[in-house]
């Protein structure tokens, strides 16, 4: 089976992330691993942070000689930032310490900062915002490369693109080129495909940006070259459109997920939903008339491209804050203000293609097994052997 574990603040010493599961003899290059942490740095909207922080992944265990060994996993990934936050966050607490501290007591509405408050008894916001901030997503990324590098070993890649951010929306379908294309861009404005359709996405932002305001947006994850029979209908929690949910909708600030044309498909007729089955007599395969089921059918892959969307909500923190109440006084106060992005909508997209790696390569490994690559390989071959005689 294969899991991952994440820890770490997002200003403390540095964010860790285990991965155990994955077979011996996968090839993993370090350069594609922080070109992965790059791409989630980017786009037009991040704040002054991402100024700070050059994110590199810092391999300590379970990858040998450029290859998985088959034992756990673990990845560090330092906080430049940490030092400036040395005497506010210690692990030890110091004496006389408590003027250093950054205190939260005004908490944002819609951040965790209120429920967090409450439930784990602080009257200091900081200790909740710390572990709920998007920072984390650094140490998801991180492990989701190791689950792409996995999954190119079987033909499939997972890529993203954005298709909304506030109001502006792309409007069309893109194609796998397209997306191929787009993540070897060494500039991001906003991750979209469409020239036209990021300028009018970046006019959105540029007005949040002069308004103090924040502003959400919709990413599309498609995974290619993806077999059919991933996943199951047999049980609730076996269906892989479940897992990828909630995999999505896991994400810091996502509120919304959708598979395929859910939206759109829940406003229309049945005739003109679902797409039409067709066979290649020449080629010997199945063929479909369309990808509005998104690539799951029953809860299983059926072979075509899988697109799941993530819908944004705009970021908590609002240079223009928003009315909250002072933890300490129980006053009426604007919410707290540091710093913050206004858009993340093409970070959320590369943090989405991770999720959707790890769950997929999850999937991969519980249907085919192997200790090591090359045994997975074999029981894939099979698999696609029975496939192609069905
Ligand atoms: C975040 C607040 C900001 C973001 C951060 C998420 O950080 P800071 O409070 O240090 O300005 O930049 O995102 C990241 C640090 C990151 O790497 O994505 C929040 O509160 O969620």
């Amino acid at each position: 089976m294969l899991r991952f574990e994440t820890a770490g603040e997002s200003h403390g010493e540095c964010l860790v992330a285990t991965l155990t599961g994955l077979p011996a003899g996968v090839p993993v290059s370090l350069p594609a691993v922080d070109r992965e942490l790059w791409r989630r740095q980017q786009g037009f909207g991040r704040g002054g942070r991402m100024k700070i922080e050059t994110d590199r992944a810092h391999i300590v265990s379970g990858v040998r000689h450029s290859r998985t060994i088959g034992s756990p996993i673990a990845i560090l990934l330092e906080n430049k930032d940490w030092k400036n936050w040395t005497e506010a966050l210690p692990v030890e607490d110091i004496d006389g310490g408590e003027d250093k501290k950054k205190p939260v007591t005004r908490p944002r509405p819609g951040h965790a900062d209120l429920a967090g408050s409450i439930k784990y008894n602080f009257h200091d916001a900081r200790y909740i915002l710390e572990r709920a901030s998007a920072r984390e997503t650094t140490a998801r990324v991180a492990v989701g490369a190791l689950a792409k590098a996995y999954l190119a070993e079987f033909g499939i890649g997972v890529l993203s693109h954005v298709i909304q951010v506030g109001e502006a929306k792309l409007g069309r379908l893109a194609s796998w080129q397209e997306l191929v294309a787009l993540s070897g861009r060494d500039e991001v404005l906003l991750g979209c495909v469409d020239a036209e359709a990021e300028q009018r996405m970046k006019a959105v932002v540029d007005h949040a940006y002069k308004t103090g305001d924040t502003v959400g947006g919709v990413f599309e994850v498609v995974a290619h070259g993806v077999p059919v029979g991933l996943g199951s209908h047999i049980t609730w929690d076996s269906r892989l459109d479940g897992k990828l949910a909630q995999a999505i909708v896991s994400m810091q600030a996502v509120k919304g997920v959708e598979v395929g044309f859910a939206a759109e498909g829940s406003a229309s007729f049945g005739s003109k939903v679902q797409d039409t089955i067709h066979y290649d007599k020449q080629g010997r395969h199945f063929t479909r008339g369309a990808n509005r089921a998104g690539g799951l059918e029953g809860g299983m892959t059926n072979g075509q491209d899988i697109l799941v969307r993530g819908m944004l909500k705009p970021i908590s923190t609002l240079r223009k804050p928003l009315e909250s109440v002072d933890l300490a006084t129980r006053e009426p106060a604007l919410a707290a203000y540091e710093r913050s992005d206004v858009a993340v909508v093409p970070a959320a997209g590369v943090i989405g293609e991770a999720m959707v790696a790890l769950v997929l390569a999850g999937a991969m490994i519980e249907k085919f097994g192997g200790d090591s690559l090359s045994e997975a390989k074999r029981n894939y071959a099979g698999y696609l052997e029975q496939v192609r005689d069905f």
